[in-house]
């Protein structure tokens, strides 16, 4: 009897203690989630800003449900582990919904917390397809996913290019490999791919992984992985006098990767990206506020000024903050965002995803291809 009520009463703690952790306050929360610090920082900032900025317009018009709104920050450092903390303090903090994560290795293992919590996510980033894959309801994502990028970039190299070797290497990570294996899967038999292999993250000299691929002749390297490698690959590889070109998928559409290369080198270099805000109509607005606000946009921003969007759009349609009416709403409703329209299907993605290929010309970005 004494065990069952001191069993009774540490239930009880724990729950006022979980309601205490809850912070006090009558606004609607909703968190942003990424790479806020860290090598991978600019994307969690992108992240952060477009949020920011969506939030900024819906509370100058009043907020949400009549209440303003607000945005709680949580760094998972690109760190899987650190991914599924802050996803646990978001929910204890009482955030109705998550933008985030960036990284796929992140995005999987956090999206278990907020099923639990029944806490719909919409992730701008994360591109590995076992992200929608497991069947919960909660997830979502605006971008497209890495099946259908690998596609893209091995059509590019097998049809526009017309190459036959290419060397493919990855950063070891759920997206990294994930994108690597799904452009080499695309190639089928038409494109050898003489050299296969992976880095590891954080690691500063890759020469001798790149003397192996330059013994090997490929017409192109390939990178599955993210910029601050990709940059010094590329850095590394004119210096030991390889001339492929270099190509990589949408982890490394970041001025940084320029910057870590050094414009000469990456010059000619590809990548697999969404289509050129820039040339986007309904992206104009979008454009001037966030310039006016935050500088230069980065590739992320305005998929998470999208998504941000897209939530709170929900929360007012479903007219509550229930975890569950809002999952329904995102389901079923068409929003109008800065990128188009988006429509997201059983799993949550989206039903459109038109990956393009961007050529690095005179220290800039440019849309280059088309499938
Ligand atoms: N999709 C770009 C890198 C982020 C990720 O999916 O891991």
């Amino acid at each position: 009897m004494k065990r069952q009520l001191f069993v009774a009463l540490l239930i009880a703690a724990v729950a006022v203690a979980a309601v205490g952790c809850k912070k006090k306050t009558d606004a609607v929360q909703i968190g942003v989630a990424g790479p806020m610090t860290g090598d991978q920082s600019k994307m969690g900032m992108d992240f952060r800003n477009g949020v920011a900025l969506a939030v900024d317009e819906w509370n100058s018009r009043g907020g949400v449900l009549g209440k303003k709104i607000e945005v709680v920050i949580g760094d998972d450092q690109h760190d899987p582990k650190q991914a599924v903390s802050v996803a646990n303090k978001l929910v204890n903090d009482g955030v109705v919904g998550v933008i985030g994560h960036f990284n796929s290795s992140c995005s999987i293992p956090a999206s278990d917390i907020y099923h639990r919590a029944e806490i719909p996510m919409i992730s701008p980033g994360s591109t590995n397809p076992q992200f929608t894959e497991k069947g919960y309801d909660n997830v979502f994502r605006v971008c497209g996913r890495d099946d259908q990028q690998g596609r893209v970039g091995a059509r590019f190299v097998a049809e526009r290019l017309k190459l036959k070797r290419v060397a493919v290497i990855h950063d070891k990570t759920t997206y990294g490999q994930g994108l690597a294996d799904e452009f080499k899967k695309a190639l089928g038999g038409e494109v050898e791919v003489v050299y296969y292999g992976g880095i590891v993250q954080g690691d500063k000299d890759f020469k001798s992984v790149l003397t192996s691929i330059r013994e090997k002749n490929p017409q192109l390297i390939f990178f599955g992985g993210i910029y601050p490698e990709a940059g010094l690959l590329v850095r590394q590889s004119r210096e030991l006098g390889i001339k492929a070109p270099f190509m990589s998928g949408d982890g490394t559409i970041d001025p940084k990767f320029i910057e870590i290369a050094g414009a000469r080198a990456a010059e000619g270099t590809y990548l697999t990206f969404s289509p050129d805000p820039n040339n986007i109509p309904t992206a104009k607005d979008f454009i001037r506020n966030y310039t006016a606000k935050f500088g230069q946009i980065g590739p992320y921003s305005i998929y998470a000024y999208d998504a941000a969007n897209i939530l709170l759009n929900a929360i007012r349609e479903a007219n509550t903050t229930a975890g569950k009416a809002i999952t329904a709403q995102l389901h079923s409703g068409e929003f109008s965002g800065a990128t188009g329209t988006i429509r997201f299907d059983s799993k949550g993605d989206v039903t459109a995803a038109p990956y393009v290929v961007w050529i690095t010309k005179n220290g800039n970005f440019e849309e280059y291809w088309k499938p």
